[in-house]
């Protein structure tokens, strides 16, 4: 079989250690095979017909080379696609982009075309410099690498409309009832009704105050996202100056340039950067798509300090065993291949730092039990709604959610310690409990993993995204 007149089929190949291995579902208009070569090279170095320029080297070398298929229809099916190191730039990831993320999209012959997970091999990481902070210099910053205790935090609602003063109100009292972060929402950064410099300056007064009666160091979280690179780097510079030491970013929408360009600044300023993902799922939901554990190991490389992941609880996308993987990504350094899943295994680099998994979206106390079934403690729990819906408002909301955790650090179950205190106890009477017993269960299909394979490669990607990814 030939696409343009070359095999890209190799299934004698075996990626090398500089490989970059790509793992795909593809369906389309013809048999898998034809559309595992067009997929390999358009993406590589072919195109729809024999070209008189092609040379024996450019082919040998550049090349992507299709080592294995999974059919599970004629035409539609798993592949994999290794692609050689000397294809891509250095350091250049919007160039890898450009290849294997790239016209595949828009492929005529297609019908569907998911990218699942990709390998990056260890020499394409060392490219990468990783969090200044991270996992475990988030915890030093915050005094809680001893205790080991999940963080806790708030995303200030309503979303937008709160002016300065009422916003730095709430974070005042969210930080001295026992919150470590507040942070402003994705779409929160400079408009007219607060302004990014009034509400920065008045919040950052605040937590000032804050730090000194708790006795407590805390982050507040400031968005200065901007698609003007040179009003992010005014408002960086804005909280360096006050001594400040963390911003937030929507890393998604930025994009790998701006992020690469205001990672190297937070860096030298020393800032922590907590990676908000607003719009990921615009990549990860489609037939066309990504999934986010690509992303997440982009963001890790490029050296973002904590990023939401997703729940498995709450109310945004992702049930337990996918939620799982991402934190594995986040915080360990290495993992297992698992077809059900769509995953390969992954090793970082040793300088490529574990970072902070932040769990948000549809948060409460009641569901924190639950919640560390999957994440385990070192995690950031947020909850927005879940601190300010609280009957009693924002300070007993924080509280409660501060208690949970604490609860969490003493191996005492959230339930049993909302019967000795109150604002847990009001928080759990309004929003209810999940007996993590659910997740524990969803979490021990896992043991069987040869039926979840088998039901995978039956059914293909609808299996995955229904049964596995949703459970
Ligand atoms: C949280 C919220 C965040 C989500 C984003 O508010 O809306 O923006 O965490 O989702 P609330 P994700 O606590 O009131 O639900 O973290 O999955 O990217």
């Amino acid at each position: 079989m030939v696409y343009g007149g070359y095999s890209y089929l190799d299934f004698r190949y075996t990626p090398s250690e500089e490989d970059f291995v790509v793992l795909m579902w593809v369906s389309g208009r013809c048999k898998l095979e034809k559309l595992a070569e067009a997929v390999a090279s358009e993406s590589s170095v072919g195109t729809w017909t024999e070209i008189k320029t092609m040379n024996e080297y450019v082919f040998e070398h550049y090349r992507a080379r299709v080592f294995k298929i999974i059919k599970v229809r004629e035409n539609a099916g798993f592949v994999y696609i290794a692609y050689p190191l000397e294809h891509f730039d250095v350091k250049n990831f919007n160039q890898f982009q450009a290849s294997v993320l790239g016209n595949i999209f828009g492929m005529k012959e297609l019908d569907e075309l998911y990218i699942l997970d990709i390998k990056f091999p260890r020499k394409f990481q060392k490219q990468f410099s990783g969090p200044k902070y991270g996992l475990w210099g988030v915890r030093k910053y915050v005094g809680t690498e001893k205790t080991g205790r999940p963080h806790v935090g708030t995303i200030v609602k309503p979303k937008v409309g709160l002016a300065p003063e009422e916003f730095a109100k709430v974070a005042y009292e969210a930080w001295i009832n026992g919150l470590d972060l507040v942070k402003d929402d994705e779409n929160l950064v400079d408009q007219s009704f607060c302004k990014w410099e009034e509400r920065f300056n008045k919040v950052f007064d605040v937590m000032d105050k804050a730090e000194k009666e708790t006795g407590e160091k805390k982050l507040y979280c400031v968005n200065i996202t901007d698609s003007s690179i040179n009003r992010m780097i005014e408002r960086l510079e804005k909280v360096k100056e006050r001594g400040h030491n963390c911003v937030m970013l929507d890393v998604y929408v930025l994009g790998i340039t701006a992020l690469e360009y205001m990672l190297e600044l937070t860096k030298k300023y020393k800032i922590i950067v907590h990676a908000h993902r607003a719009g990921y799922a615009a990549w990860h939901r489609g037939n066309f798509g990504v999934n986010f554990q690509v992303l997440e190991k982009i963001y890790r490389m490029f050296g973002v300090d904590q990023l939401h992941i997703g729940t498995g609880v709450g109310k945004m996308e992702g049930g337990a065993l996918l939620i799982k993987r991402f934190h594995e990504i986040a915080e360990k350094h290495s993992g297992e291949e698992k077809l059900y899943l769509g995953s390969l295994d992954f090793e970082f680099e040793k300088h490529i730092a574990p970072i902070m998994p932040v769990a948000s979206g549809g948060l409460d106390p009641g569901k924190v039990d639950a919640l560390i079934e999957i994440h385990g403690k070192n995690v950031t729990i947020q909850a927005g709604g879940g601190v300010h819906g609280h009957p009693d408002g924002t300070a007993t909301g924080a509280e409660a959610l501060r208690q949970a955790a604490e609860a969490i650090a003493e191996g005492i179950p959230v339930k049993e310690y909302a019967t000795s205190h109150s604002e847990l106890k009001k928080a759990l009477e309004k929003w209810g409990y999940l007996e993590p017993s659910l997740i524990i269960a969803r979490l021990e299909i896992e043991r069987n993993s040869e039926i979840l394979n088998e039901i995978v490669l039956r059914e293909g990607i609808t299996a995955m995204k229904n049964v596995v990814w949703k459970v």
